[in-house]
């Protein structure tokens, strides 16, 4: 859908502790790379995002530090809008969930949804504290883990073991509040019909997949949620911080959380229309069909974006004039992972945005993470890998032409664009390249694809770097002082094409190789002229400086070292006995598979998918060897195949079974074959 309105949220995080880099790279710098690139398409974009204060997390966090929610969530917002700030978030407001405004607008929809009948009442059994007065939610009742026997299990869950619990299947529970031992007591609960929506939810996602492009991890979650039926939410819970309920027997109730926060973004819409003094302007957003919707977020939350609010939203159209937009697409990347493992606040596994910001400034930080966005599958974040991104790439190749160039023109072109004559065919087949990369890098941008696009553009840079060197203006200089000019003449005109190519990503770095050519940043629709040569002749340029320092080795380490320690200190030992018996070995059925037929997976660098035949049965098999075979090579050859596998979707496509191969050096995979000739489905032992 091409609009040129264009309605962007990110996930509104909880105002219950800081931001780290997971969050950034699930939700934040690919939502602020599409803000930014969209307004360089000249579009008309609003970007929202804000702090969401409410939830049981919130008050529990309150209770343990004796102060009070609101203290609470004034202390997170606060930070963790700093810390946006200083990761150049462009959000045009960054509003919060705790202002009357907000308030208003989810109980208006509550309150919509109650008289036009659309929700249910229903009584249920929940614990309640009679010393404290209150029933308790989930995770304020604790006791002893039925599964694993742990004293200190929750109502919700068992960190020990990790099961999933509800409140009554603990034994002995006890309030955490008052530490009494809780009983059961009835209480009325609001309900939102979900199930009557499954089968337009299913028709919306559908026709948007078609449209937009959805991407297959949100699909497959959905697919799933579908699958087992969608049940009917309680949209109300037993606490005293939240949205109030004006409905009669509900004074003691709140909004539950997620019904509210994804109401967070009309909120912070109209929240920025105040601030604009145009209190009506995020009605041409939000009540404009033309607008296009984008609302990207972490995995986690895909049920609630791609179920439960576009199904609130489809109530409310149903009885208005005015209707809202729905999201036309919701990317959500998968989670990063820090040197390997999870984030965990509680393990101190990690870094904190504001922290890293004091040490490192954002564009490497935000280049880094963009080469390493969890698009499809979680990735991790290491600080040598951030080291070398930034002195390998952004510093070697985008700074160093920036540099080379801009020097050369101060000593040989007197600090001004120096003339153009004659192109040459060298000069003709880059500037080609020049016309082709916003396009390219625009189309990537336009699916969500952040990580292709930027590669687009650094190899814009490593094309420019290229032509320089093969150009030697440093010997045409005397040979043919023409030619020189115009090489340089070029090369400055591509400084301008990468500093507008590179803003979504690196803004700051942008707006340094901007100022360095003396131009203004750039406006309008930029983007679409950003190959185009702009540059006069005679234009004076800036002063040259760096734009990327270097990383120092000693820094990094200094960095990682506490993370190696913790590493080597929680390793756990070695179990005394890793054998594992015969009839363990019994169980994996290994056959030997010819393959029939091979092929490239579009679109994944490392898959290929095979047709293999058995006994007397054919198998699709993808397999993660496309880095070390081609398709023709193996065509016609034996392999081994784990043919008992569970069948699993690996992009969308049916695996059934694994194929055996040894890790060789530097990542390549071999193969494992029979040695010599033997029948399809013969078993391996
Ligand atoms: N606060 C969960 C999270 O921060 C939740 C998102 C709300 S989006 C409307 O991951
Ligand atoms: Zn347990």
């Amino acid at each position: 859908m091409d609009s040129a309105r264009i309605l962007i949220s990110a996930a509104l995080p909880y105002a219950n502790g800081p931001i780290h880099l997971g969050h950034l790279a699930g939700a934040y710098l690919p939502s602020d790379m599409y803000a930014r690139y969209q307004r360089l398409k000249g579009r008309d974009v609003l970007f929202v995002c804000g702090s969401d204060e409410h939830g049981v997390p919130i008050t529990i966090s309150a209770d343990r530090e004796g102060i009070t929610p609101q203290q609470v969530v004034d202390r997170y917002h606060a930070q963790n809008h700093e810390a946006f700030r200083a990761f150049d978030m462009s959000f045009d407001t960054y509003s919060r969930t705790s202002l009357p405004l907000h308030h208003e607008t989810a109980r208006s929809f509550l309150v919509d949804f109650h008289e036009r009948g659309i929700l249910t009442e229903k009584t249920e059994r929940h614990f309640y504290d009679e010393k404290a007065e209150m029933f308790l939610p989930d995770r304020y009742v604790e006791g002893t883990c039925p599964v694993c026997s742990s004293e200190n299990a929750r109502g919700d869950q068992c960190e020990q073991c990790g099961s999933y619990l509800n409140p009554s299947d603990l034994i002995n529970p006890r309030s955490k509040i008052s530490g009494g031992k809780p009983v059961f007591r009835e209480t009325a609960h609001l309900y939102f019909p979900l199930g009557k929506y499954q089968k337009r939810l299913e028709e919306y996602i559908a026709e948007r997949d078609k449209r937009d492009g959805w991407k297959e991890n949100v699909l497959s979650y959905c697919r799933s949620w579908f699958q087992e039926g969608l049940q009917d939410r309680a949209v109300t819970r037993d606490l005293d911080w939240g949205v109030r309920i004006p409905l009669k027997g509900y004074e003691k109730k709140v909004l539950y959380v997620w019904f509210d926060a994804v109401l967070g973004y009309v909120s912070a819409s109209k929240d920025w229309a105040q601030q604009q003094g145009k209190p009506h302007s995020w009605k041409h957003f939000w009540h404009d069909p033309s607008t296009k919707y984008v609302a990207f977020i972490g995995k986690d939350n895909v049920v609630f974006h791609c179920i439960v609010f576009p199904a609130m939203l489809m109530a409310w159209n149903d009885g208005h004039r005015e209707q809202f937009v729905l999201p036309e697409n919701v990317p959500a990347n998968e989670f990063l992972n820090f040197e390997g493992q999870k984030f965990s606040k509680s393990r101190g596994w990690g870094i904190d945005v504001q922290d890293f910001l004091e040490r490192f400034p954002a564009d490497p930080l935000r280049y880094y993470l963009a080469t390493a966005l969890p698009e499809y599958r979680d990735s991790d974040f290491y600080w040598k890998d951030f080291q070398a991104r930034n002195n390998n790439e952004l510093l070697a190749i985008l700074g160093n032409y920036v540099h080379r160039t801009l020097t050369f023109a101060h000593a040989r072109c007197g600090g001004v664009v120096p003339p153009r004559s004659a192109l040459n065919e060298h000069d003709r087949a880059l500037l080609e390249e020049v016309r082709k990369a916003p396009v390219t890098a625009g189309r990537y941008f336009e699916e969500y694809r952040f990580r292709d696009g930027l590669l687009e553009i650094m190899n814009l840079a490593r094309r420019a770097n290229k032509y320089f060197n093969d150009s030697e203006p440093w010997k045409s200089i005397e040979a043919d002082p023409e030619r020189c000019m115009t090489t340089i003449n070029l090369s400055l005109q591509l400084i301008r094409t990468l500093a507008i190519l590179i803003s979504p990503v690196c803004p700051s770095t942008s707006g340094r190789m901007m100022a360095m050519l003396n131009l203004e940043a750039p406006g309008g629709n930029a983007w679409d002229h950003a190959g185009e040569l702009k540059l006069q002749e005679q234009h004076t340029l800036g002063t040259p400086t760096p734009i990327v320092s270097r990383i120092e080795d000693d820094v990094i380490e200094k960095e990682r070292e506490p993370f190696a320690v913790k590493e080597a200190a929680e390793a756990s030992p070695q179990p005394e006995d890793s054998h594992i018996s015969i009839d363990d070995f019994k169980k994996i059925d290994l056959r030997v598979a010819r393959v029939i037929a091979c092929e490239k997976v579009e679109d994944a660098k490392k898959l290929l998918k095979l047709l293999v035949r058995l006994d007397g049965e054919e198998r699709q098999v993808v397999a993660g060897i496309a880095e070390s075979y081609d398709p023709t090579d193996l065509v016609g050859k034996s392999v081994v195949l784990v043919a008992n596998l569970k069948p699993a979707k690996i992009r969308g496509l049916v695996s059934q079974g694994m194929i055996l191969a040894a890790a060789a050096d530097g990542g390549r995979l071999v193969l494992v074959m029979p040695e010599s000739e033997t029948d399809p489905g013969a078993s391996v032992r």
